[in-house]
């Protein structure tokens, strides 16, 4: 018996001393951990917290309980640098901001922080040791390389729900992130009309305890403005602002940031801009004394949209504050971070950016989810940027894989490693199911074709195995690795369903569960791929055929899905493992079909679902978008920026062969382009006829009688027009 228990406690602590080097247990990772080993934690604590921080004496509550303290216990004292503490270990903690020391022997456990943040986090640090059964013997010497780390809630669509932002604020304490800035774009209240208006009382009620919230978990709720659509720059409209600030102060909020992105027209003026918030600066922030540097995102926030011949951000850089900090996306909307970026715009706004990075927010690619790691930021910008903050995806729980790892790498830059930090992230989000769900994210994490050009990684050991199966296939060769393509199908199936009946992360799941059908439908349809081959290959007309027949139902059902879920007006339905798996089984499926076809003299459909109709145009803007199909509507994903149209500019569509059609509808805004724009259709692409159209509720509709293959709108006016695309459809017959 007793020997049996010493065998299964030694056998216990030797895997959690083996643990730590392995396996999470502290995001992010440390500076510096000098840990001679791990031993057990010892049963009862005595603990001593010298500062008075209600955030840290919350923490230890949660860990430190009536179960395992008692006075005779195992000291711990934790504190601050001002606090009393031997001179040997105060020289120890780094002169930094956040940063904190522990020193832990089989005497006793010391955490100074160099303030009060230090001390939380130093907290946060060993509680999270001893929660893993980790007690270190040794130091660890920590602090953070970003001084404001966190997210930004800056996307369009629908914003987060109070439940999900107060999930979100814990998982910021627990990752050591300090930020977290509020400005959905659709809040009216951040935004125009109402920022200069009051939040409602049960709003207020909500945004109140978010505060608090961030308080409690040393986050900084920076409380966003969006006023650049109607604001005047006069008294009237300052002190309009200046009055919201107040209200939002008396919820508790500390921290402020004003944006002037996508916005035109008065709002851009850059001396404005910088005259308002040195305006805020002095009579707000310098007289609440409590309340830290404001922030700024410019109308110009990326490199591309820098005009060449203006001085825009320049004016900002000499006319702002030096306290104020200046947000930046980089070299284009959306974009990964690197010296040379920073240098560019450091030296013209005479500051360190404060990086607005656009990962993982999917509002432009909606029917995806980005669930891959974050990566592409280089190791070498630490002390380029003030901060860095990551605009997230509609589905909040999902971005936490992403967010797990922004901590990282904007606490120790040089330690990052995404891969590991990715996998870290999936145990921490899903604990029981964390295999399961990197199959699933290893293949969602691309985006598809986009009019940003941003893309990731995806299916990233499979891809080399999907090739040489598609090149040995068409070359008629022995597929060798055969066996494995077919078990990565047959995980993402269990996979599925692992997950689909999973319960370590309910919140999750709701936000995954529309990909998870999809993707359990890919798998099957993959397996019933690899069937195809195999009865090709014993001619077994019957099961071939059975199979073919399998995947085309699996197909419709994927496309019925398509429509029904996730209807959002702008990337409707939901795409999964878009990069390398779908082609790899589509391309696979044709193949093996035309050779049965040719074998056996047969005439099964070869195509299962595509669209063969392409986008027509000449406006670089729009090259990058993607042709829909949706029954038999052809449509186009459009961009949210407006476009420049030059004399001559068309756009459109090609049909796949001449075709009937029922109607053309297109939307822009504002309705006084449709004056110079010409709807026009041609069999061949060099002799265009124009159609007759009606505007209905500032939409265009043309309708013709003729079969034709090209449909364009151009701009046949002698000038530029610059407008919005709402929507391009065709029906087709
Ligand atoms: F302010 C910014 F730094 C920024 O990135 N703004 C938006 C952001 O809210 C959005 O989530 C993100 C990704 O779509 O990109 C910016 O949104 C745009 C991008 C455009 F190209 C808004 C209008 C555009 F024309």
């Amino acid at each position: 018996r007793v020997t049996t228990k010493i065998l299964i406690l030694s056998a216990y602590l030797l895997i959690s001393t083996l643990g730590f080097s392995q396996e999470l247990v502290v995001n992010p990772q440390p500076q510096q951990l000098s840990v001679s080993k791990y031993t057990s934690v010892p049963s009862h604590f005595k603990v001593e917290q010298k500062n008075a921080d209600p955030a840290t004496k919350h923490l230890l509550s949660t860990f430190f309980t009536s179960n395992n303290t008692a006075s005779d216990g195992f000291s711990i004292s934790i504190g601050e640098r001002k606090d009393k503490f031997s001179r040997k270990l105060l020289k120890k903690v780094p002169q930094k901001p956040e940063s904190y020391y522990i020193h832990s022997s089989d005497k006793a456990i010391t955490v100074i922080g160099n303030d009060a943040r230090g001390t939380y986090y130093g907290v946060r640090t060993i509680i999270a040791l001893l929660q893993a059964d980790q007690m270190p013997l040794g130091e660890i010497t920590d602090y953070p390389d970003v001084t404001a780390r966190g997210v930004v809630e800056g996307f369009y669509g629908a914003p987060w729900s109070f439940e999900h932002r107060m999930r979100q604020i814990d998982f910021y304490g627990e990752n050591k992130l300090n930020t977290y800035i509020y400005g959905p774009k659709d809040d009216p209240y951040h935004s125009s009309p109402n920022w200069r208006k009051a939040y409602p009382e049960d709003e207020a009620a909500q945004l109140k305890k978010l505060i608090d919230r961030a308080a409690l978990n040393h986050v900084d709720f920076v409380w966003a403005v969006h006023p650049g659509k109607d604001i005047k720059w006069t008294e009237e409209d300052r002190t309009a602002l200046l009055r919201k600030f107040e209200m939002m102060y008396d919820l508790g909020v500390r921290s402020y940031a004003v944006f002037f992105d996508d916005i035109s027209g008065e709002g851009t003026n850059p001396s404005q801009q910088a005259n308002l918030l040195n305006y805020l600066h002095t009579n707000f922030v310098k007289v609440k004394k409590d309340v830290t540097p404001l922030i700024m995102c410019p109308t110009e926030y990326n490199k591309s949209w820098v005009k060449p011949e203006g001085s825009y951000l320049e004016t900002l850089g000499k006319e702002l504050d030096p306290s104020v900090r200046i947000m930046w996306t980089g070299n284009r909307v959306v974009a990964d971070i690197d010296k040379e970026t920073m240098d560019w715009i450091n030296n013209k706004i005479q500051r360190e950016a404060f990086i607005w990075w656009n990962f993982p927010v999917s509002d432009y690619v909606r029917d995806h989810l980005l669930l891959g790691p974050a990566y592409g930021n280089t190791k070498d910008i630490a002390k380029d940027v003030s901060g860095f903050v990551s605009n997230p995806m509609e589905h909040a729980e999902a971005s936490k894989i992403a967010i797990y790892g922004v901590a990282d790498y904007t606490w120790n830059m040089a330690g990052y490693r995404p891969e590991q930090s990715w996998q870290n992230a999936l145990k921490v989000v899903m604990p029981e199911s964390a295999a399961a769900l990197e199959v699933f994210a290893n293949h969602n994490s691309d985006l598809g074709p986009n009019g940003h050009l941003y893309r990731r990684d995806e299916s990233v050991k499979f891809k080399p195995e999907a090739e040489a199966f598609l090149e040995h296939l068409k070359a008629d060769q022995n597929i060798a690795n055969l066996d494995l393509v077919a078990s990565e199908f047959n995980a993402m199936v269990e996979a599925s369903y692992i997950l689909l009946n999973s319960t370590d992360n309910l919140v999750l799941l709701e936000e995954m569960r529309p990909w998870l059908r999809q993707f359990k439908l890919l798998g099957q349809s993959g397996l019933a791929m690899v069937n195809m081959h195999k009865a090709l290959q014993s001619k077994n007309t019957t099961d071939f055929e059975r199979s073919y027949q399998a995947i085309k139902a699996m197909k419709a059902e994927m496309y019925t899905n398509d429509r029904n879920d996730n209807q959002n007006p702008y990337q409707p339905g939901v795409k999964t493992g878009s990069l390398v798996v779908t082609p790899l089984i589509d391309e696979a499926f044709a193949h093996l079909t035309a050779v049965y076809n040719k074998t056996f003299d047969k005439n099964l459909e070869v195509v299962a679902n595509y669209n063969p109709h392409k986008l027509y145009t000449n406006v670089e803007q729009l090259k990058h978008q993607t042709a829909t199909l949706k029954d038999r509507t052809l449509g186009m994903n459009v961009p949210l920026e407006v476009i420049r149209f030059e004399p001559k500019a068309y756009f459109g569509f090609e049909l796949k062969e001449a075709a009937q059609v029922k109607s053309i509808a297109y939307k822009l805004s504002p309705a006084t382009s449709y004056e110079h724009l010409a709807l026009e259709v041609s069999t061949n692409g060099s002799n265009w006829t124009s159609v007759k159209t009606e505007v209905k509720d500032d939409a265009v509709r043309g309708t013709i009688n003729s079969e034709v293959k090209y449909i364009r709108i151009s701009n046949n006016a002698s000038k530029t027009l610059e407008a919005k695309l709402d929507h391009l459809k065709v029906e087709l017959k």
